[in-house]
């Protein structure tokens, strides 16, 4: 078995197992089993098929073999409910579901308690959908989705710390559930399990410890950015792009607020001051519609076409549900109806670099600091068009990789756990920078990102 960990790494479209070996300073990664996550609509509702995804997790711990620690993560803020006896109450609802639409507006600002952006699926808004029904009712207990399936695997209750910081209901100061906010909202206080943080012991899975790793995806990708020093932004980019800074303290300011910058909680007590940014959601949704077209051969199409001829303002929330993308996207940007499937690519991916741009400038801004790179990590590393224009939008370089940043992230807070590991998030780092591959981009300096960030308004 050696020095080998197991990462369950769920994104919102599929899920892996991922063994990681540390040998002499080397970090081998084997991607031993990947599924689908296909979510379902059942009477109106979106739901995560979470018994496909534990199938999915257990069928990738066989394939595992022996390792040393399990770690679990994956997207933020859904969850599970259980009753007295520990059965699930209902699948989880997927936070594109409309269940939220509107409540956002009716809850009084809670900035000022968690430090968190307002997105309609937060954690405390989806519970206040669900409060009058009679699974809520039935509720013994709250569990996230890597800790519904941590409990799962060994019957241990907990809330693992960074991704319950995506609730609403944490004390961005205290780092404990905020008891005076969720009593003012009407929630009841007893759901929420106790709190446990990365490194700590959750239990036993036939034999093999089950390790807390940063159980937010972001959290686990934020721990594996290769950055030498402090002077950096990142961009975790997959489906979402999570654009921010890695600081010591949040920014609860009004600026920062109306920005709707987030302090989410990160390992080794950071603060991951970020904002979400649709990321590649669209491009994703588009290729769904399109029955899944050859993605070099479109993105190569893409690269060709004239460079922010067509933009749009991907933060508008009209781009989060899913269904006809490339529909919204053509009437948005003002695209003739028969646009073809190129030019749409090319608008996603610009605007996305545009929405890049104005997130690493923001949170520049409203911390305080300055940086000389941006990273990006996750699948978008791969899509050296949109490393490109993030460089070129930026006006920075942009240092590309690794595209598993959250599998290692969750394996390297094992294998400290562990003692394999040692020192801080520093240490960590220096062992991402030299044992994964790093592209750099070098910006092409132009007016046009400006003119195109006066052309959408921001
Ligand atoms: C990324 C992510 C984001 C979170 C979103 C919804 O996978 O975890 O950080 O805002 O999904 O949970």
């Amino acid at each position: 078995m050696s020095d080998a960990f197991a990462a369950v790494d769920l994104g919102a479209s599929s899920g892996r197992v991922v063994v990681g070996r540390f040998h002499q300073g080397e970090l081998e990664l084997d991607v031993v089993h990947r599924f689908a996550n296909e979510p379902v609509r059942v009477g109106g509702t979106l739901h995560w098929d979470i018994l496909a995804l534990y199938r999915g997790v257990v069928e990738g711990l066989r394939e595992a073999g022996p390792v040393r620690g399990i770690g679990i993560d994956s997207w933020a803020v859904d969850y599970g409910l259980i009753d007295d006896d520990g059965a699930l109450l209902g699948n989880p609802v997927h936070y594109r579901d409309a269940r939220t639409d509107g409540i956002a507006e009716r809850v009084r600002d809670i900035y000022d308690v968690c430090g968190l952006q307002t997105l309609p699926f937060n954690t405390v808004y989806q519970l206040i959908a669900a409060e009058p029904t009679a699974q809520y009712a039935a509720a013994h207990r709250l569990l996230l989705i890597p800790d519904l399936l941590a409990y799962w695997l060994t019957g241990e209750i907990g809330a693992e710390y960074t991704n319950a910081s995506t609730t609403g209901l944490l004390d961005v100061r205290t780092r404990e559930w905020s008891w005076p906010l969720i009593s003012e909202l009407g929630l009841r206080s007893t759901v929420l399990p106790p709190i446990r943080h990365p490194g700590d012991r959750i239990g036993l899975y036939e034999g093999t410890p089950v390790i807390a790793v940063g159980s937010h995806d972001t959290a686990s990708a934020v721990v594996a950015v290769p950055a030498d020093g402090s002077d950096f932004a990142y961009i975790s980019c997959g489906t979402w792009s999570l654009v921010g800074l890695e600081l010591d303290h949040p920014v609860l300011s009004d600026a920062s607020r109306a920005a709707n910058f987030t302090n989410e909680g990160g390992v080794d007590s950071t603060i991951r001051y970020l904002r979400n940014v649709m990321g590649l959601w669209p491009l994703q949704e588009c290729l769904r519609e399109w029955g899944s077209p050859d993605l070099p051969a479109l993105l190569a199409a893409a690269a060709s076409k004239p460079e922010l001829a067509h933009v749009v303002d991907l933060d508008d929330p009209v781009f989060l549900p899913p269904g006809d993308m490339a529909g919204r996207l053509r009437k948005t940007a003002g695209l003739p109806a028969d646009a073809d499937r190129p030019t749409v690519v090319r608008c996603i991916l610009d605007s996305l670099a545009l929405a890049h741009r104005r997130a690493v400038r923001q949170a520049q801004e409203l911390a305080g600091r300055q940086v000389s790179v941006v990273h990006l990590v996750g699948g978008g590393a791969r899509n050296e068009l949109l490393c490109q224009l993030t460089a070129d939008a930026c006006g920075l370089p942009v240092l590309a990789g690794p595209v598993e940043a959250t599998a290692i992230g969750n394996l390297l807070v094992q294998a400290r756990a562990a003692g394999v590991v040692e020192g801080g998030l520093d240490a960590m780092r220096a062992l991402v920078r030299e044992t994964q591959q790093i592209v750099r981009y070098e910006p092409v300096v132009s007016t046009a990102w400006d003119d195109a960030a006066t052309r959408v308004g921001r």
